[in-house]
């Protein structure tokens, strides 16, 4: 039995559940925590700018680790200042554990010095959190808060902890004592349901996959069994924005994103196959678009350790609750020990009709010699960092996310993050310096838009302050794209307020802050610029300046279905008429 303050405890449970790094921002009632960090050096704290910022940069360092990510930060203001980033991991179920200080027990409800109701703010955007009014009780909570944040389908957990809690002596508890059997989500999924599943996959004559989050949450063994069912299948996959680089772009049955942005032949595939098998996605809204109008030929099977995410939206004959690497090692033995059966004939015109599709060249876009194309600019991005095996790429939100995301290819997990379910402006930046720091030797990049970039720009302080490498990649199209994009397709080209006529000078920005800055207009100059950007050893802001008013297609717009999408000027007209698709 060991005794210790309960700010001690908050570190010693923090280095038994192998934390190695803390994003953090002090104040008052998390002092007596911050004065043990001081004392110790086993666990890294890394000074952000903003308690938004902090959380982002949890998230990026747990996206990219699969480990999850630790935010300290004080009551009132620096609790409600992360509830941003807090909200986004739940919407995009990355694994964190918040600490918030709080006022002393007896002064709470008093309206005392920065008190908020912690818990009550937080209650809807976590997984789960407690108020911690025993130090007896803290260390047995963290531990239980590791546990609900990485188990299941990963989540924030917040613990609020009182001035007092921390400065009062009690009984620390080591994890294995802790009590956490209370919360043990189901990762085997029912096996006649699997059965099930393989026999339609014998049959199928248009089958697809559609992946998500949950193969890349899941871990290494599931994109590595995902990788096996699809090659030795021959299906077709695709993927949503939160499952690139489950399966490798280059793979022989990549189809590319899908959805709202996604590509026309993936979301034609989705619409006319007869076998649809989710694994780990959650049929956003961004993907399904007309529920009513949704891949209406279809038997469908959906694979989540969330029952609540089955049969939410969309009704399906095949639901399996479980883990994904546990569901496809399962699913995986029981096509092989029937005999690897597909209808292979079938197969053959399924891709045939898809290569047909694939002759529209939905992302062709007409290029300039005089000013830098957005899409121009992410190709030869792509072209001069991907054999990079240490490649990790951010986004901010926006129309350069979605560029990002179809001009980029992704050949393993882990090494895209992005802000999609919440769509969080502001997140990309401080994504990339928790990413940077868990992978101190990496090449990481964060593709912005202007306006995104500047919500959480402080952060230039953190990544000068901690000698992070980190590439800003800046499409500076003076405007909200995403926003003006919307406007001239539905507000009849009324661009209210989506630009602004104040923008800093990016160059002197950077260094401002001690950080080098490079500006580029020319698309003659972009690849000696990028390669400049890429020499340097340090933060770099790189201020693209490109097209204006670019709109990102395919797009579906909003409340259509699936298959209508709306495709660039330059695609290929014929093939689009006969695939059945809108053009404008
Ligand atoms: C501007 C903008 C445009 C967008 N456009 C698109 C678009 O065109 N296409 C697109 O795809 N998205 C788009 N998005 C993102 C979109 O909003 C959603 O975030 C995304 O589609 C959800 O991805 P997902 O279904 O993979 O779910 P996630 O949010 O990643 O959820 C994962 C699912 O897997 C389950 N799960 C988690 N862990 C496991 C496990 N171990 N085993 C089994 N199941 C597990 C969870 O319960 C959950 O149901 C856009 C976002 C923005 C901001
Ligand atoms: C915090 C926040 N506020 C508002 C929005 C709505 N929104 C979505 S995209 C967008 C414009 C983004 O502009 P920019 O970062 O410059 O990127 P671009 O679309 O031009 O590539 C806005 C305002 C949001 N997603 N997040």
């Amino acid at each position: 039995m060991t005794q210790m303050t309960g700010a001690k405890m908050v570190v010693q449970a923090l280095k038994d559940q192998g934390v190695e790094v803390v994003f953090g921002y002090p104040g008052g009632a998390v002092l007596p925590i911050y004065d043990e960090i001081f004392q110790q050096t086993e666990i890294r704290h890394i000074l952000v700018r903003h308690e938004q910022a902090a959380v982002h940069a949890a998230e990026g360092y747990a996206r990219s680790t699969g480990k999850p990510g630790v935010v300290l930060v004080t009551s009132g203001p620096g609790a409600t200042n992360a509830v941003t980033g807090i909200t986004d991991a739940l919407m995009d179920s990355i694994p964190l554990v918040v600490l918030t200080g709080q006022v002393p027990t007896f002064m709470v409800g008093n309206d005392a010095f920065q008190e908020a109701d912690t818990v009550g703010i937080t209650r809807p955007c976590t997984k789960h959190n407690w108020l911690v009014k025993d130090t007896d009780a803290l260390a047995d909570t963290i531990h239980q808060a590791f546990h609900v944040a990485t188990s299941g389908r990963p989540g924030p957990v917040l613990v609020d902890i009182p001035k007092d809690v921390q400065f009062a002596e009690g009984t620390y508890v080591e994890p294995r004592a802790a009590k956490t059997g209370h919360y043990q989500p189901k990762v085997k999924g029912d096996k006649e349901m699997i059965t099930r599943l393989v026999e339609a996959m014998e049959t199928a004559e248009r089958p697809i996959f559609y992946t998500g989050g949950g193969v890349i949450n899941s871990g290494d063994a599931a994109t590595q069994l995902l990788r096996e069912f699809v090659d030795a299948t021959g299906f077709p996959i695709t993927s949503t924005l939160m499952g690139l680089g489950s399966y490798p772009a280059s793979g022989k049955g990549w189809l590319g994103m899908l959805g709202m942005h996604g590509l026309y032949e993936a979301n034609l595939a989705m619409h006319d196959c007869d076998l649809m098998i989710n694994i780990g996605a959650r049929f956003d809204d961004r993907i399904t678009g007309r529920v009513a109008d949704f891949s209406p030929h279809s038997r469908k099977a959906h694979i989540d350790i969330d029952p609540s995410s089955i049969n939410k939206t969309i009704r399906v004959e095949m639901p399996i609750v479980g883990d994904v690497a546990h569901v496809l090692e399962d699913a995986l033995r029981i096509w092989k020990s029937r005999g690897r059966k597909v209808n292979k004939a079938a197969l053959a015109e399924w891709w045939a009709q898809i290569e047909e599709w694939r002759k529209v060249e939905c992302l062709r876009y007409r290029n300039s010699d005089k000013i830098i194309k957005p899409q121009y600019a992410l190709q030869r991005l792509e072209a001069l960092t991907k054999d990079r095996k240490d490649r990790y790429i951010c986004t901010e939100v926006g129309q350069h996310q979605m560029w990002a995301a179809q001009f980029l290819g992704f050949e393993a997990p882990n090494r895209w993050m992005t802000s999609g379910g919440l769509g969080t402006m502001g997140y990309g930046f401080p994504a990339s310096i928790g990413v940077q720091i868990a992978h101190p030797d990496a090449l990481v990049i964060n593709v912005a838009g202007e306006g995104s970039w500047l919500m959480n720009m402080q952060e230039m302080g953190t990544a000068v302050q901690y000698s992070l490498p980190v590439k800003q990649f800046i499409l500076n199209n003076e405007r909200l794209g995403m926003v003006r994009q919307w406007q001239s397709l539905l507000h009849g080209n009324r661009y209210s307020h989506s630009w602004s006529e104040a923008l800093p000078d990016f160059v002197k920005l950077a260094e401002a802050f001690g950080a080098k800055g490079i500006q580029c207009s020319d698309p003659a100059d972009l690849d000696d610029a990028i390669a400049e950007m890429l020499a340097h050893d340090g933060p770099v802001i790189f201020d693209c300046l490109v097209e204006k008013h670019e709109n990102c297609y395919p797009m579906i717009p909003s409340g259509e279905p699936h298959h209508k999408m709306l495709l660039g000027e330059d695609t290929g007209e014929d093939a689009i008429k006969a695939g059945g698709a809108v053009l404008v």
